[in-house]
């Protein structure tokens, strides 16, 4: 039997009552994990209460290094991982850089962006791993104002969402927010948690995300991983153009464009006083129509291309 929600607000108030700022966000992230799982209602109502609380104690910290709080870009693009408190973006983040973050499982662990690398075939992509977001962060609750200027600054955003059903409603929230904020920017979905979900689950919350682009993982698993990798890159619209040299293979390895880039794009990358030597060019893949197609300087390569180049005799 829960205890009756005035009660218990009355008990949380009197438990972080004179202490720091530190100590009364651990004490409230504990009441929030003891309470009831509903998001309407008096408990929904305690359960806001409880987060602007702590979203308070975890700024008022932050303001001191404010300049702090905003990451600078890196690598090739930028990713934002966007979600409710829990979602699990803090463990996707862990998961596909390696990078050493807190991961905990009651909301708000994530209190100042974080960043890392993921190194997708072979460019660095930065991924931000932002602190959960919440109804009302576009006025300013829990940080979102701030979340959301870190969002704007991105090139796309990975919705994080955990599939195990009961956080549709909050991630539904994020999402209408974040949209509403920043109308332009490509995003996609992912759904975490798949080894605690059951099969119905994930149905449904693979039926919520309809049309969109999504995938669902397990971080602890590692399934699903390798198609949020896919996911990520596509988001980024990066190009891998493979260099093929006349009358052999292509290249393993490919040369990372960004997203628009033409065949002229492409022979700088490669080599920069060629430019000025090129004779016809050859492209096979998804921007041509037929394998080894001449093609313009002015071309618009597509991701998977291969490009052969000839040089003019001196
Ligand atoms: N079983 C399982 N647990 C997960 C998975 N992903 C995250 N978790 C757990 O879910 C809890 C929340 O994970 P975090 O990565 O801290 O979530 P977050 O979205 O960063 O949370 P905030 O920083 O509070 O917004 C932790 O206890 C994780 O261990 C998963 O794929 N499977
Ligand atoms: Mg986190």
């Amino acid at each position: 039997m829960p205890i009756p929600h005035q009660e218990m607000r009355r008990m949380i108030k009197r438990r972080i009552q004179g202490l720091s700022p530190r100590d009364r966000a651990r004490v409230l992230r504990e009441a929030l994990a003891e309470l009831p799982g509903y998001y309407s209602g008096p408990y929904g109502e305690l359960r806001r209460w409880i987060e602007d609380q702590i979203a308070e104690a975890t700024t008022r910290r932050g303001a001191q290094h404010h300049d702090a709080y905003f990451l600078a870009r890196q690598g090739v693009a930028q990713v934002a991982l966007v979600g409710p408190p829990n979602a699990g973006k803090s463990s996707l983040l862990h998961a596909l850089t390696g990078r050493a973050v807190p991961v905990g499982s009651y909301p708000f662990t994530t209190v100042r962006p974080a960043e890392g690398m993921a190194v997708l075939h072979g460019a660095p992509v930065q991924l931000l791993d932002l602190p959960g977001l919440i109804a009302g962060g576009d006025e300013g609750r829990g940080d979102g104002r701030a979340v959301l200027a870190q969002i704007r600054v991105a090139d796309g955003i990975l919705f994080v969402e955990s599939v195990v059903s009961d956080g549709t409603a909050e991630a539904d929230v994020v999402r209408n927010l974040v949209q509403d904020a920043v109308p332009d920017l490509a995003w996609a979905l992912v759904g975490t948690k798949a080894d605690l979900a059951n099969p119905e689950a994930v149905q449904s919350w693979q039926e919520r995300a309809g049309g969109s682009a999504h995938v669902v993982c397990s971080t602890a698993t590692g399934e699903g991983l390798d198609n949020v990798r896919q996911l990520i890159w596509a988001l980024t619209g990066l190009l891998r153009v493979y260099p093929k040299p006349p009358g052999r293979p292509p290249a393993a390895d490919a040369v990372v464009l960004p997203a628009g880039s033409t065949v002229r794009d492409f022979v700088r990358a490669v080599h920069r006083d060629w430019e000025n030597h090129l004779g016809p060019v050859r492209v096979t893949g998804p921007s041509a129509r037929f394998a080894g197609q001449t093609v313009a300087r002015d071309h618009p390569l597509q991701d998977g291309d291969m490009v052969e180049l000839s040089l003019k005799r001196r």
